[in-house]
C-alpha cells in the first residue's frame, strides 16, 4: 500500500530563524516537506516577525508554523527536520542555549502522542510558553488539542509570554519565495 493512502498523523511544526536570509531559509524548509512522499502539507501560518525569547541579545526572529500528514514515525520526521536543517547550514552552538540559528524546525505535536526520551518529547516541551509558537499556530488550528494541555486557543489565552509577533505582509504567499 502506498504510505499516501493511509491518513497519516497530523503534526504541527515550527519554523524559525533569526540568522541569514530567513524568509528564504524558511520557505526552502516549506518546499523540502512538500516534496516528501510521506508528508502531506495541510496549512502555512503567515511569516511573523518576533523578539527573541530566552536569550534576548540575539537579532529579532521570524517564525512560522506549519501543519502537516505524516506518514511514518515520529522519529522519522525529527530525523527528516534535522537533515533539512543540516542541509540549509544549521550548526549547533553547544555552549548557548537558545542562541541565533539559520533555521530551526521542532515538532510541537504529532497526533495524541505524549511521549519522552533523550531524541524526542512530544508535545514541544515550551510551546505553551512561546507567543512566537501559539499566535501562528492558532492562526491555523486554534481548536486543535495540544495532548495533555488542552486548545491551541486556551493556552494561548494563558501563557505568560508578552511579546506579541507581527505579521509579516507579503504580496504572494511568503513560502512561494525561494
Ligand atoms: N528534541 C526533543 N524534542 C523535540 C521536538 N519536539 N522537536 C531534541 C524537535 N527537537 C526535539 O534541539 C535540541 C534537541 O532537542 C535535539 O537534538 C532534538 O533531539 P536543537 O534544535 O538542536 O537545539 P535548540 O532548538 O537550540 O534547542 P531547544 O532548547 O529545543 O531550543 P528551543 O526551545 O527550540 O528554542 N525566540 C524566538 N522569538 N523565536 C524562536 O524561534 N527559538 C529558540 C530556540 C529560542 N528563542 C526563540 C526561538
Ligand atoms: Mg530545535
Amino acid at each position: 500500500m502506498s504510505a499516501t493512502a493511509e491518513p497519516g498523523e497530523l503534526a504541527a511544526v515550527s519554523l524559525g530563524s533569526n540568522l541569514g536570509p530567513s524568509q528564504a531559509l524558511m520557505a526552502r524548509a516549506v518546499e523540502n516537506l512538500a516534496t516528501l512522499d510521506v508528508c502531506q502539507l495541510q496549512a502555512v501560518s503567515s511569516l511573523y516577525k518576533t523578539r527573541p525569547w530566552g536569550d534576548v541579545e540575539q537579532p529579532d526572529f521570524l517564525n512560522a508554523v506549519v501543519l502537516l500528514r505524516w506518514h511514518g514515525a515520529a522519529h522519522a520526521l525529527l530525523q527528516q527536520l534535522q537533515s533539512i536543517e543540516r542541509q540549509l547550514g544549521r550548526l549547533r552552538d553547544k555552549k548557548r542555549r537558545w542562541g541565533p540559528r539559520v533555521i530551526d524546525l521542532d515538532i510541537l505535536c504529532f497526533g495524541n502522542a505524549q511521549y519522552a526520551d533523550s531524541d524526542l518529547t512530544l508535545p514541544h516541551p515550551r510551546m505553551a510558553q512561546r507567543r512566537f509558537v501559539l499566535v501562528p499556530l492558532a492562526e491555523l488550528a486554534p481548536d486543535l488539542q495540544i495532548p495533555g494541555y488542552g486548545s491551541v486557543a486556551s493556552l494561548l489565552a494563558q501563557c505568560p509570554d508578552q511579546d506579541e509577533p507581527v505579521p509579516v505582509r507579503n504580496q504572494e504567499p511568503w513560502y512561494e519565495q525561494v
